[in-house]
C-alpha cells in the first residue's frame, strides 16, 4: 500500500529483520501500568499500537506485573532515579532492570514522553539490551503557534486549510485532532495556540470558547494545553465597552471575568498570546500605555490560575528614517524589570522577520529580568512555501548556538548562547518557552511538502533538547519516516543538511534580505512602492551604483551597537565580517574583493548560479534513493524538486538582472547569461 504521508514519523511499520524483531519482542511481552490516568492510558495505548506495528504482535497491557519480567513497566514515582540522575517534572528515564524495561518519570506526561522515546529507539533500530536513556526537557513551554483563522484559512499556511473545523465544533470531533495530538506528544510539545496572532475577537465569545474546549478535551490526554491569541480591542468589539485601555477599571474587570469564563470552560487552559501595536493591530499604546501595562493587566486577570501571558516583541514603526532592525530592542529593553511574573516576552529568532538567514535578535541577552521565549517559524513563509525543500534545523541551531557574549569579556566561548538565554540557565528565568509557527494544515500529508514534516519534527525535538544536532535529528527522522537503507539514509540526510544553504545561495546570499512584495513567494527586488518604506524590497538591499547592502555600522544605522562588543567585533568590519552576514551590516562596493578573493559582484553571481545548480544536485540525489522510498512520496518530492529548480532559476535571473543595472558588470565567465 502506497504511503500518503498521513502517519508522519509514527508509521510503526513491521521491522523487516526478523532477528531484530525477536530480540525486541523478548523484552516487550507486556506493558505494565499501575494507574489509569488519561495520560498514562495514552502512553500505554501508544506503546501497544507501536509494538503491534513494529513487532507484528499484540502486547497486553496489565496493571500489576507481579514479579513478571520481560516486559515494559511505566513507573511514575517521586523517588529518585536508581542511578541518582535528576529528572525534572516532565523528564523520563529508560533503563533495563532484571530483564524488564522500566520507564521512570515523576509525572504521567513524563511517562508518555518516555514511551515515545522507547518506541523511537525501536523505530531507529537501536539495541535495547542495555538501554539507558535519561532525558528532561530544557524548556518548560514547548508550543506550536497556529496562525489559523475563523474562516478556515491559515495566514502563511501552505498545506491546505485549517485543521480546526470551527463550524463543526464542538459537536463533531474530527478524529484527526487526536492524531495531531499524538504527533506533538511524540516530540514533547505540550502546548498549542490554536488561533492566529492577528486574532479575531470571536475567540473570546462563549460560542467559540466551547469549540476550543472541545479541542482541549482531545489534547488533554496527550499532555497538551490549549492557548488563545487575543485581539486587544475585544472588550470593545465583543464586550461593548468604550475603551480597551488596560488601566481602565471596567476593562480590567472585563478581562478578569473573561479569564474566569475561559477557565470554567477549560480548567487547564495554558494562557494568552498577544500581538499588540504591531502591523496595525490594536494595543495598549493606543491609550499611551506601554506593552508592560498591557501584559500586566492580563497577568493580573490570570493570577488565580496556572496560566501565562505571552507577549510578542514583533513590533516596528513606519518611520522611513529608522532601521526596523532596531525596533524591538528599542521598545522592549526599557521595559525590562517591569513585567509581571506570569509574563513571557516572545521574540522572533532574528530582528527582522524569519528571513532565510538572519543574525540573532539583539534582544537575546539584553532582557535580564524578563523571561524571553523563542519564536521560530516552521511554516515556510520566506523559504519557498511548499515547493522548496528546506530542512530548517540548521537555521534553528544557528540561532540557538549563537554566542551573545552577555557574560562579558573573557568568558569561555559558548557560555552565553541564545539557547542558554532561552532555557533560562543564563539569567535564571523562572519560566521558559519555545514556540514554532506551525506548518500543518488539512492536506492529507499535514505539511504540503512531504519533506516539511521534518521541520515540524526538528522544531519539537529542539524545543525539548536544543543540544541535539541538526544531523542527528535528520538521521532519526529519515529512519522513522522514509527508509532504513544506510546509504539512502546518508544521502537524504546530506541533502537535508545542505538544503538551507542552497536555498540561501539562490535566494538571499551574503546577507541580502527581504526581496519580496505581497505574498512573499516570488522575487521582486525592484519593488519600491508600498504604504510603508519598510514593506518595500529596496529598503532592505539598498542597491545603488556604488554597491549593495544595509550599513548598520556606526556610519549607518548603528544597529550593531545593540550587541555586545565581542559580537560587534565579529560583524562591524567589512573586511572580516563572515560572508553570510556581510550585507546585513555593510554597504559593499561592487568591485570590492571579499574573503573568497572574488569581487562582491562575482561572488554574488557565483552564489546565485551555484545555488540554482545545486537544486539539480538535489534532484540527482533524490533520484538515487528511488528504489528504497515509498513510490507515492518519491514521485511527489520529485515533482516538487523540478518546480523548485524552475523557481530557483527565476530567483537567480531576477536578482542578477536587477543588480546588474547598478553593478554594470558582466556576468562572470563560468556562468552563462540568463536567457
Ligand atoms: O512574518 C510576518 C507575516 C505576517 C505575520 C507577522 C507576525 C501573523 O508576514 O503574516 O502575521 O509576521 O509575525 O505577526
Amino acid at each position: 500500500q502506497a504511503d500518503d504521508g498521513y502517519r508522519l514519523w509514527l508509521k510503526y511499520d513491521l521491522i523487516k529483520d526478523a532477528a531484530k524483531r525477536d530480540s525486541y519482542a523478548r523484552s516487550a511481552q507486556f506493558i505494565a501500568v499501575s494507574s489509569n490516568g488519561p495520560i498514562l492510558k495514552s502512553a500505554a495505548e501508544e506503546l501497544q499500537t507501536g509494538l503491534q506495528g513494529l513487532l507484528g504482535k499484540s502486547v497486553p497491557v496489565i496493571t500489576n506485573s507481579n514479579g513478571k519480567t520481560g516486559g515494559i513497566t511505566l513507573s511514575v514515582t517521586d523517588a529518585p532515579t536508581a542511578d541518582g540522575q535528576s529528572l525534572n517534572n516532565e523528564g523520563y528515564q529508560i533503563a533495563k532492570r532484571q530483564n524488564t524495561i522500566v520507564i521512570t518519570s515523576k509525572s504521567d506526561a513524563g511517562a508518555l514522553y518516555g514511551a515515545f522515546a522507547f518506541l523511537r529507539h525501536l523505530q531507529t533500530l537501536q539495541s535495547i539490551d542495555a538501554i539507558s536513556v535519561t532525558s528532561s526537557p530544557k524548556v518548560k513551554y514547548r508550543m506550536l503557534n497556529h496562525w489559523d483563522n475563523v474562516n478556515g484559512t491559515i495566514e502563511r499556511g501552505y498545506a491546505g486549510g485549517s485543521l480546526w473545523k470551527w463550524y463543526e465544533l464542538p459537536e463533531t470531533i474530527d478524529p484527526r485532532y487526536k492524531d495531531y495530538a499524538r504527533a506533538n506528544a511524540s516530540l514533547g510539545i505540550n502546548g498549542t495556540v490554536v488561533n492566529n496572532v492577528n486574532a479575531s475577537a470571536r475567540f473570546m465569545t462563549n460560542e467559540y470558547l466551547q469549540k476550543v474546549a472541545a479541542l482541549a478535551k482531545v489534547f488533554r490526554p496527550y499532555g497538551i494545553r490549549v492557548y488563545l491569541s487575543v485581539y486587544w480591542a475585544a472588550p470593545k468589539t465583543v464586550g461593548g465597552l468604550k475603551t480597551a485601555d488596560p488601566l481602565d477599571p471596567e476593562v480590567r474587570k472585563w478581562w478578569t471575568d473573561k479569564v474566569k469564563e475561559i477557565y470554567q470552560a477549560i480548567p487547564d487552559f495554558g494562557g494568552l498570546l498577544v500581538k499588540a501595536n504591531s502591523e496595525g493591530e490594536p494595543g495598549p499604546q493606543d491609550y499611551n500605555r506601554t506593552h508592560a501595562d498591557g501584559a500586566n493587566m492580563l497577568a493580573e486577570a490570570m493570577k488565580p490560575y496556572d496560566g501565562v501571558v505571552i507577549w510578542r516583541a514583533f513590533v516596528y514603526k513606519a518611520d522611513p528614517k529608522a532601521d526596523r532592525f532596531k525596533a524591538a530592542y528599542e521598545e522592549f529593553t526599557p521595559l525590562d524589570g517591569q513585567f509581571n511574573k506570569k509574563v513571557i516576552v516572545q521574540v522572533k529568532n532574528g530582528p527582522i522577520d524569519f528571513q532565510p538567514r538572519e543574525p540573532f535578535s539583539p534582544l537575546f541577552g539584553n532582557m535580564l529580568q524578563t523571561p524571553l521565549g523563542m519564536e521560530f517559524q516552521i511554516t515556510q513563509e520566506y523559504l519557498g512555501f511548499a515547493t522548496h525543500w528546506v530542512y530548517e534545523a540548521p537555521l534553528f541551531k544557528e540561532c540557538l548556538d549563537s554566542d551573545t557574549y552577555v557574560k562579558g569579556k573573557g568568558s569561555p566561548s559558548g557560555a552565553a548562547t541564545v539557547a542558554k538565554v532561552v532555557d533560562g540557565s543564563l539569567h535564571g528565568y523562572p519560566i521558559t518557552a519555545m514556540a514554532g509557527v506551525a506548518n500543518t494544515g488539512s492536506d492529507r500529508n499535514w505539511t504540503g511538502h512531504p519533506m516539511a514534516q521534518a521541520n515540524w519534527y526538528a522544531f519539537g525535538r529542539l524545543a525539548w533538547d536544543h543540544t541535539l544536532s541538526a544531523e542527528a535529528i535528520a538521521n532519526e527522522w529519515v529512519n522513522m519516516t522514509l527508509t532504513h537503507e544506510p546509504q539512502a539514509v546518508k544521502r537524504i540526510t546530506d541533502l537535508m543538511l545542505r538544503s538551507r544553504d542552497i536555498y540561501v545561495d539562490y535566494n538571499t546570499p551574503l546577507g541580502l534580505s527581504r526581496p519580496w512584495a505581497g505574498v512573499h513567494f516570488a522575487p521582486e527586488p525592484w519593488q519600491s512602492k508600498s504604504p510603508r518604506p519598510d514593506w518595500t524590497a529596496v529598503y532592505y538591499h539598498r542597491a545603488d551604483s556604488a554597491g549593495v547592502g544595509f550599513d548598520r555600522t556606526a556610519t549607518g544605522s548603528n544597529a550593531l551597537a545593540q550587541y555586545r562588543p565581542e559580537v560587534q567585533r565579529q560583524w562591524s568590519n567589512a573586511e572580516t565580517c563572515p560572508l553570510p552576514y556581510l550585507l546585513w551590516f555593510h554597504h559593499v562596493p561592487w568591485t570590492k574583493k571579499v574573503s573568497t578573493g572574488r569581487t562582491l559582484w562575482d561572488e554574488l553571481c557565483t552564489r546565485f548560479y551555484t545555488g540554482a545548480d545545486s537544486v539539480t544536485w538535489m534532484q540527482q540525489q533524490w533520484a538515487q534513493v528511488k528504489p528504497v522510498v515509498d513510490p507515492e512520496i518519491h514521485a511527489d518530492v520529485t515533482g516538487r524538486l523540478a518546480n523548485q529548480h524552475k523557481e530557483a532559476l527565476w530567483w537567480r535571473d531576477a536578482w542578477v538582472l536587477y543588480l546588474q543595472e547598478y553593478a554594470k558588470q558582466p556576468i562572470p565567465a563560468p556562468f552563462k547569461k540568463p536567457e
